[in-house]
């Protein structure tokens, strides 16, 4: 029997109401395989800076590292994106986390359910098999070099930087990932023009020659862009830097049908924290039409990588790929074919994987 503290920061938009889902499902499994999972809440983003001023109040940030795992839904308003000069922002508070928890490895998971071969708008025919593992480096690059403004506001600057050592970490855990797999890995960068991927792909091909069973290839993130759509089934395992990893996954999330399908993992030093890839999307926030998917599959990775949990990990998947089966769509991922009675919300959708669970 497993006993867990587990915290749940919703966060903004639409977070609110698929972490709610992602709970229900925790809820499930502890009952079902006999663990006891025990929860806090804690602020961050949008709602944080409404309540106390700051995107993450010290007060989260003790009781995400004082917890097992934090299951976490999104953050982001669009009063910011109206307002460029804003100076508190909901992201800060993303970023301060990755870094205070050392969260160096996000870990995105592009998997193609069968049932929703025909839910996205690429071909069939070259989607069928696609199963990416996206390892994005999360606590270095652009977003957290020294950024600024010069000659009176009129020029703008972000440094991007990376060591040896935080290349090399991420590296690593991308070649055990690939041991584990189908044994190919491919390098991301742009090292033909910018000296962070000069490096990268240095560092890379040294970890590389502790990894002989593992297949290489390095590719420029613009051909990477293009062969993300055109021959997804060529890649196993990618690993690249923050920025070109935040891109190319919601790239990659059209191989998975939708945004709402993708769940991610944030792991290093301490607490891990698991969450969809899509954010807080304040267009369909209070609808209930989210899809809740991605945060239940984030349990799932959590029950794996976190807890060790296999069995009710893959139980979680088997339940989502259940009800897939069933034909019930939340609205991003039906298209023409789907039944009108088929097209769920959020919250039946939750109910329709909690069913099948049991
Ligand atoms: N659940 C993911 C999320 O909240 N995304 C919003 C965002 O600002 N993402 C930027 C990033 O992942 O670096």
């Amino acid at each position: 029997m497993a006993n867990k503290k587990i915290l749940v920061v919703p966060g903004d938009g639409i977070g609110k109401e698929v972490t709610a889902v992602g709970k229900l499902v925790l809820d499930a499994i502890a009952q079902k395989y006999h663990h006891q999972f025990s929860y806090d809440t804690a602020l961050i983003g949008h709602v944080a800076i409404e309540a106390t001023g700051t995107p993450l109040p010290d007060e989260s940030l003790t009781k995400m590292k004082q917890s097992d795992a934090v299951l976490f839904g999104a953050v982001g308003h669009p009063k910011y994106d109206n307002d460029p000069t804003a100076k508190v922002r909901p992201e800060q508070g993303l970023l301060k986390m990755r870094k205070e928890l050392g969260l160096y490895a996000n870990i995105r998971p592009i998997k193609l359910f069968d049932e929703l071969l025909d839910a996205s708008s690429i071909k069939p025919e070259i989607l069928k098999g696609a199963d990416i593992l996206f390892f994005r480096e999360l606590t270095g690059d652009i977003y957290f070099g020294e950024k600024g403004r010069k000659n009176n506001g009129n020029t703008a600057f972000d440094v991007a930087e990376y060591s040896r050592y935080e290349i090399e970490r991420i590296a690593r855990k991308a070649f055990e990932a690939a041991r584990t797999r189908r044994k190919k890995l491919c390098s991301v960068d742009k090292a033909n023009v910018i000296e962070t991927s000069r490096l990268w792909r240095e560092v890379v091909q040294q970890v590389a020659l502790d990894y002989p069973d593992v297949t290489v290839e390095h590719q420029f993130v613009d051909a990477t862009a293009m062969l993300l759509i055109k021959e997804p089934t060529r890649f196993d395992v990618v690993v690249t830097a923050n920025l070109f990893g935040d891109i190319l996954t919601d790239e990659a999330s059209q191989i998975a049908g939708s945004m709402g399908m993708l769940a991610s993992a944030s792991i290093g030093d301490g607490t891990g924290v698991y969450e969809p890839i899509h954010g807080s999307a304040h267009d369909i926030t209070g609808k209930g039409v989210a899809n809740p998917l991605a945060s239940i599959l984030s349990v799932a990775l959590m029950l794996d990588i976190s807890f060790g949990l296999t069995t009710e990990s893959n139980a979680v998947i088997a339940a989502v790929d259940a009800v897939l089966k069933a034909g019930y769509r939340t609205r991003d991922i039906a298209n023409s074919s789907t039944q009108a009675a088929n097209i769920v919300g959020t919250e039946q959708m939750g109910q329709l994987v909690l069913a099948y669970l049991k």
